[in-house]
């Protein structure tokens, strides 16, 4: 890490862009193209400056040096923040010099500071430098690149959490269990030849694994959740062509995203899009009309509302007459693991008597057949009419936990194989504690979830860790 690294820290386009400077070389490269008051050399740590950015003059030797400035000369007028090893983001001496937002000023900057001898970043490098230098553990430079994507108030506060440590903070209680469960055993297997020594029963390293057990469970079955915050909730709209599919995605996305018309199958391929709702992103798809039909290209298409269906946490099943018992049947037997809202479209053109008759049937066939299906409700997406109920509806069917400030949520799938991982290992305590298998098998397993789980954080779990909890929490015998 001896090279001095940068890069444009903005997305293009903007009033202003940010160049980040990071290495042992920064504020000399930076006193090389900037003029503001006094050297830049000198400039204290955490301290902000006004001046201009200029450009080098060759020499003859090749050498590269600052030379007074014409005002046609100046490539930009910017502020330059300057901050010291340790205290900055990457834990290096590091500039940033806020410039206009321009192409080619920004461009002109980079080339001007790679030939003061910069670098440019690689992808991720200034927080893989913040992690080196033990700014942050690794779940936290994870949830860096989480927080920049997120795009509600759930993954913003699952990122803010992660990064704030809440993981490293949790797997550290994790730990501190793990370490008591192996500091008995191995004190077991030490001090085994002295008879007049006492040691914990193994029901108490039972009871010790069933709890490590649990809090591992609990944080895996948090990945559901996770993934589903992160990556938005699925929900297929289906049903039969010209039924009102399209009419409805377009209704909940306001904005008229699908083509929608009167002729049966309009829709061939899926056509998907997102929005939120109190704060969770739900992923709509909307889907070819199902029928028998012999074009081939509908055909794809209606494969494709199959595999939808199959994607989905949630299906909306789209009507707008009564469903055969064939249709319902075929329904409960594609949905069987997933949420089905089934939504009568359409009412506006329904008299309110065939509506409730309609219901009521619907509802004795439904209640026979799909055992699975949790709601039966009418709208009228071309009219918005009952929008706000059918959104609240996939809301609570979602079932998200409501998330409080500091729960743990892990949403990082490299967190949730290290966590089954070390679940399977700690499976075979357990087996072994019930078999009364030997403290060293036990104890191997034991160091394998410890390492597994410190891949988590990227930490380092030392025999000396162990051995030093072993005289610090326990005394020998009583
Ligand atoms: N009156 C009334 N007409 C609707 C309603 N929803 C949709 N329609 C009409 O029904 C026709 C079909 O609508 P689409 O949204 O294209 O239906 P679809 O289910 O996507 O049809 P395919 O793509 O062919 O499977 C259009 O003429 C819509 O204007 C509604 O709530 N009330
Ligand atoms: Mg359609």
């Amino acid at each position: 890490m001896t090279d001095t690294i940068c890069a444009l820290a903005t997305a293009p386009g903007g009033a202003l862009g940010i160049i980040r400077i990071s290495g042992p070389q920064s504020l000399e490269i930076l006193s090389r193209v900037f003029r503001g008051s006094g050297d830049a050399l000198t400039y204290p740590a955490n301290t902000i400056h006004y001046g201009h950015l200029v450009p080098l003059l060759q020499e003859g030797s090749g050498e590269v040096t600052p030379h007074k400035v014409t005002p046609h000369e100046i490539l930009d007028e910017v502020m330059v923040s300057v901050f010291r090893a340790p205290h900055s983001y990457t834990g290096e001496d590091s500039v940033e010099i806020s410039c206009h937002g321009s192409r080619y000023i920004l461009n002109k900057v980079l080339e001007l500071l790679i030939a003061c001898g910069c670098r440019m970043a690689n992808p991720g490098e200034y927080t893989m430098r913040a992690y080196l230098n033990g700014k942050m553990d690794l779940s936290q430079t994870e949830a860096v690149a989480d927080l920049i994507a997120s795009t509600n108030k759930a993954t913003h506060q699952m990122a803010m959490s992660q990064l704030r440590g809440g993981i490293s903070t949790e797997l550290g209680h994790l730990r501190e269990q793990l370490l008591r469960l192996t500091s008995l055993l191995e004190l077991e297997l030490d001090f085994s030849d002295h008879e007049d020594l006492e040691f914990a029963d193994r029901s108490e390293l039972l009871d010790l694994t069933k709890k490590i057990d649990n809090h591992i469970t609990r944080l895996s079955k948090s990945f559901k959740t996770g993934q589903a915050l992160k990556q938005g909730i699925p929900v297929a709209i289906v049903g039969k062509t010209n039924v009102g599919k399209s009419t409805l995605l377009n209704a909940l996305l306001k904005d008229d995203r699908a083509i929608v018309s009167d002729v049966h199958g309009t829709t061939r391929d899926t056509i998907e899009d997102t929005i939120d709702i109190n704060g969770i992103t739900f992923r709509f798809i909307d889907t070819a009309g199902i029928r028998q039909t012999t074009d081939e290209v509908e055909q794809i298409g209606i494969s494709r509302t199959y595999s939808a269906i199959d994607k989905a946490r949630i299906v909306l099943w789209l009507i707008d007459a009564e469903p055969t018992s064939e249709e319902v049947q075929e329904m409960h037997e594609r949905c069987k693991d997933k949420s089905l809202i089934i939504i009568f479209n359409k009412i506006d053109i329904i008299s309110n008597r065939s509506t409730e008759s309609l219901f009521s049937h619907l509802s004795s066939l439904t209640s026979h057949l799909l055992s699975i299906t949790s709601h039966l409700l009418s709208i009228s997406a071309k009219f918005g009419t009952n929008l706000s109920n059918l959104e609240s509806t996939i809301y609570q069917t979602a079932d998200i936990p409501s998330l409080q400030e500091n729960d743990i949520i892990i949403s990082n799938a490299r967190h949730y194989d290290a966590l089954t991982r070390a679940h399977a290992h700690l499976e075979r305590v357990l087996n072994g504690l019930n078999n009364e298998l030997s403290g060293d098998l036990l104890s191997e397993d034991l160091h394998l979830i410890l390492d597994t789980l410190a891949e988590i954080t990227g930490g380092q779990i030392t025999p000396n860790e162990v051995l030093g909890n072993i005289f610090k929490n326990f005394c020998v015998g009583k």
